[in-house]
Formats: C-alpha cells, sequence, structure tokens
C-alpha cells in the first residue's frame, strides 16, 4: 500500500512548534512513511509485530523519548514526544502501543522508581530496542481495578517469590524484561523486575483478537518465581506507583488518536474529491461536506485540547484529571471520524486497500485500554464533584 497521507493543518499549529519539534516529527514521519506503511497492512491481517521496525523505533527517539540522555532515552520535551506518538499511531496503533509501553510504562518507572543499578542494567539497552519490556497491572479478574489485584510476594529472606498472573500484556511474549506489580505479604503494592528465562515465569501470546492485532498480547504467568531482592523498584509503593506511569502513557495516546484521525480525514478528504457518482465528484455533496468539515473542526479542537496539556506537562502541571480527558476525548473522537471516513469510502472502505478499518478496529482496544472510556468519565466525574463514583 502505497502511504499518501498528507497532513492537513487547519489552525496552523505548525507556527507554535519549534524547527526542532518539526524536525523530529518530520524525519519519523518520512521513514513511516517508506519502512513502516507499506508493511502493516500485511502484518495486520497475519497478527504478527513486525519486529525488524524495533531498531528504527530506536533510532528515531521512539523509546524514551523523554527519557534523560544519560540513561540513553532521547532527552526530548513534552510536546516532541506527543508528536512522536501521534505519527506512529498516524500508521498504526499497534505500532504506537509499542512505543507507549516500552517508554511510558517499562522505562518510565525504571527511570523514575529504580535503582542506579536497575537503570544502569535496563535503560541504555530499552532505549536502542535491544531490549523489549511490557508492563503487567491488569488481571484475568481485576482490569478496570487494579487495586483488587491478586498477584503476590513473599520475602524468602535472599529473594522473593512471586505467585499470580497477568492478562491482556502488550508485547509480554517477545520481553525480555517485564515491570510487574504485586502486593506484598501486608498487601501493599509494589513493582518488580522480572526477567525472562526465571523459572516458573511464562508468558503465553493470546489470540484472537480483532484489533490492534499488528501488536502482541500476551500473559504473564508466574509459578513459584524466585526474583532477586535487587528486582524490586525501590522509589515507590502503592497504586499510586502505577498509575503515575499511566499519566504518561495516557498524554501518548491522546497524541496518538489524533494521528489515526488525520489519517482517517486525509483519506476520505482525498477519495471524497476522486471518486464519482451521479456524474460529481461525492465531495461536491453537502451530506459528504458535513461529515468532512466536522471531522476538521474535531481533529482542530483535539490539537489545541492536546497541544496546551503538552505545555501544562512540561511546566508539571498536568493533573491526572486533564490527561484523563485529553484521553477519554481524542479516542473517541478518532473512532467517531473512522467510522464516518469508512462510510465516504463506501464498500472500499471495509477492504485493507485503506487503512480506516484497521484503525477503527484498533480504536476499539485504544479506547479499552489504559483506562476504559468510562473509566476516565469517572475521573472527571470526580474532579469536578469532589465525590468519586467508582464504587
Ligand atoms: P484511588 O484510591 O483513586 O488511588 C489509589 C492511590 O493512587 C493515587 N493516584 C495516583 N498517583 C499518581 N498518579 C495518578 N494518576 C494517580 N491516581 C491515583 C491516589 O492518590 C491514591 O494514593 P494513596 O496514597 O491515597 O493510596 O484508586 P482506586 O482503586 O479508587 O482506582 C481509581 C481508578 C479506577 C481511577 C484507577 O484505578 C484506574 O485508573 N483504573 C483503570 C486501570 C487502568 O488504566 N489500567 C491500565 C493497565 S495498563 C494498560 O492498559 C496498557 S495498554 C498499553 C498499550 O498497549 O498501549
Ligand atoms: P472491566 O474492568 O471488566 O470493565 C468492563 C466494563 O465495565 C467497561 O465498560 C468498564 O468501563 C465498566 N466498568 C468497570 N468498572 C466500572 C465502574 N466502577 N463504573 C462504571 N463502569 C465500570 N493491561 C496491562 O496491565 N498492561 C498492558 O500492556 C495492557 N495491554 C493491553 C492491550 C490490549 C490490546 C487490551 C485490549 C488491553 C490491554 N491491557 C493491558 C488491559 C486494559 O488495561 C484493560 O482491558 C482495561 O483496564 C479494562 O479492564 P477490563 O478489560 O478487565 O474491563
Amino acid at each position: 500500500m502505497t502511504d499518501r497521507f498528507e497532513a492537513h493543518d487547519y489552525y496552523l499549529m505548525d507556527e507554535l512548534l519549534t524547527e526542532e519539534q518539526k524536525l523530529f516529527r518530520d524525519s519519523l514521519r518520512a521513514w513511516l512513511k517508506k519502512d513502516v506503511s507499506p508493511i502493516i497492512e500485511d502484518y495486520y491481517e497475519r497478527a504478527a509485530f513486525p519486529s525488524q521496525i524495533i531498531p528504527g523505533l530506536g533510532e528515531y527517539g521512539c523509546f524514551g523519548p523523554y527519557i534523560p540522555t544519560e540513561y540513553g532515552g532521547a532527552g526530548l520535551d513534552q510536546i516532541t514526544y506527543g508528536l512522536l506518538m501521534q505519527e506512529l499511531e498516524r500508521v498504526d496503533s499497534g505500532v504506537r502501543s509499542t512505543s507507549s509501553v516500552q517508554s511510558s510504562l517499562v522505562m518510565y518507572p525504571i527511570w523514575k522508581y529504580g535503582s542506579e543499578e536497575q537503570k544502569q542494567k535496563f535503560l541504555p539497552k530499552l532505549a536502542t530496542g535491544e531490549f523489549i519490556g511490557c508492563f503487567g497491572l491488569t488481571e484475568p479478574d481485576h482490569g478496570s481495578d487494579p487495586g483488587s489485584m491478586v498477584t503476590n510476594f513473599k520475602d524468602m529472606g535472599d529473594h522473593y517469590l512471586l505467585n499470580g498472573a497477568k492478562m491482556w500484556i502488550s508485547n509480554s511474549p517477545i520481553a525480555d524484561v517485564a515491570v510487574v506489580w504485586a502486593k506484598n505479604e501486608a498487601g501493599r503494592i509494589h513493582g518488580i523486575l522480572v526477567e525472562k528465562g526465571m523459572e516458573g515465569f511464562t508468558a503465553p501470546e493470546m489470540h484472537g483478537k480483532h484489533s490492534l492485532r499488528a501488536s502482541i498480547t500476551g500473559e504473564l504467568i508466574f509459578d513459584n518465581v524466585k526474583v532477586p531482592k535487587e528486582n524490586l523498584l525501590p522509589g515507590r509503593s502503592g497504586l499510586g506507583a502505577p498509575l503515575s506511569c499511566l499519566d504518561s502513557a495516557r498524554y501518548g495516546i491522546a497524541w496518538g488518536a489524533i494521528g489515526s484521525a488525520m489519517d482517517c480525514y486525509d483519506s476520505a478528504l482525498k477519495y471524497a474529491k476522486e471518486r464519482i457518482q451521479f456524474g460529481k465528484p461525492i465531495a461536491s455533496f453537502q451530506l459528504i461536506q458535513k461529515k468532512l468539515a466536522e471531522m476538521v473542526t474535531e481533529i482542530t479542537k483535539a490539537q489545541l485540547l492536546t497541544f496546551r496539556l503538552g505545555q501544562l506537562r512540561e511546566e508539571g502541571r498536568a493533573t491526572t484529571a486533564q490527561i484523563s480527558m485529553a484521553k477519554r476525548n481524542n479516542v473517541d473522537m478518532a473512532l467517531k471520524i473512522a467510522r464516518e471516513a469508512r462510510q465516504i469510502h463506501g464498500a472500499m472502505g471495509i477492504t485493507s486497500e485503506y487503512s480506516i478499518m484497521r484503525h477503527m478496529a484498533n480504536l476499539e482496544s485504544v479506547i479499552t485500554y489504559e483506562g476504559t472510556h468510562d473509566i476516565h468519565l469517572l475521573i472527571t466525574g470526580m474532579d469536578v464533584t469532589g465525590i468519586q463514583a467508582f464504587s
């Protein structure tokens, strides 16, 4: 599939970006067009992960964009991080997912809560893609309510003994290291680094997904796994530790969803101008124009919301609730745009000649993971009323 994507910048948002930010975005976009777009549909159809793109993701700063360079990260600002996520998801949500998990859910907790030895051992290799990581929070019986997790570890004197299971874990079957959240004997949640090859640790792949097919998802099973004590993240405990990682990943998703929407809009606009029915391009009909006008309006609103959120994050002022609002709004917006774009493409919209249906199916995962659409609504509700309505 030739990638004909052109970015539309209705409110001249590029004028708000620095030359360096544009350079990072444009060079990543060019590489994705050349090396990733042409293969992604095939991998998606075969439900396989294109592992040959891993070194490229490392080179373009997509593993740990905002992690300091002393640990191998790209040392970039939050807006550039967002722009990278937008470009990746413009191609496929699964590609953005790989970068999100590696950066915000694996490198971030190690950088933020890890010991110096853990940082030196894992971060440089994660930054290049030599190591792949995964993040185990969700369990078969505990998704939206991770605080009720049952995965646990016992202090055996010279090591910890880990038992339990995690489910729906992006990249677990190919991961070299898993950041696993588990309870100690006092019921306190801690992060533990579980490494590939530890006895009693397996990570079987989950099959049968109709969404995010170019990303591998699996389980994490711990059957009396002996974990060295130095693998405990010493810097923070409690549910707030994994939730703080989610803040960073959800922010990236807010940008990423804009990428999917931009791709669907661009494809729909081109198709509407080229497709002739009743002797005219379908773009000349009012109902098609309504769809296109609403799409570009919603994308522009999401871009402005997310750009401001990026500024607040850069200043360390963005709240969890503000991030929830952007994740919820932008993913919902992208899903609606994918559906409208699909309609504009008529029957062609359901084929693999266009990226629309793949984006639409992918976004059904994105609207559920990292906190469901309704959980984010409840986070906003709690923020504005001061009353929590989760339980
Ligand atoms: P709650 O009582 O509200 O909070 C527990 C403790 O955590 C603190 N806290 C935070 N700390 C830092 N950052 C945040 N964002 C925080 N949010 C809360 C809070 O202050 C409290 O601290 P303390 O000291 O008082 O104990 O917790 P709750 O049990 O009521 O749950 C709240 C809820 C439902 C919002 C939360 O648990 C939640 O967000 N649920 C959704 C679960 C989720 O998002 N899972 C994602 C799994 S990872 C994933 O999906 C990866 S997909 C990857 C990909 O492929 O891209
Ligand atoms: P549930 O929590 O069972 O929710 C089911 C429904 O009930 C939802 O509509 C939800 O909104 C609603 N609901 C739940 N509680 C309430 C409430 N209090 N009030 C109102 N409605 C409520 N997890 C990881 O830890 N690591 C990963 O890498 C990871 N990758 C994933 C990749 C994919 C492709 C997918 C699909 C999921 C992934 N997840 C991962 C898991 C994801 O985070 C969970 O699916 C998500 O948190 C929701 O949990 P659940 O599926 O158990 O749904």
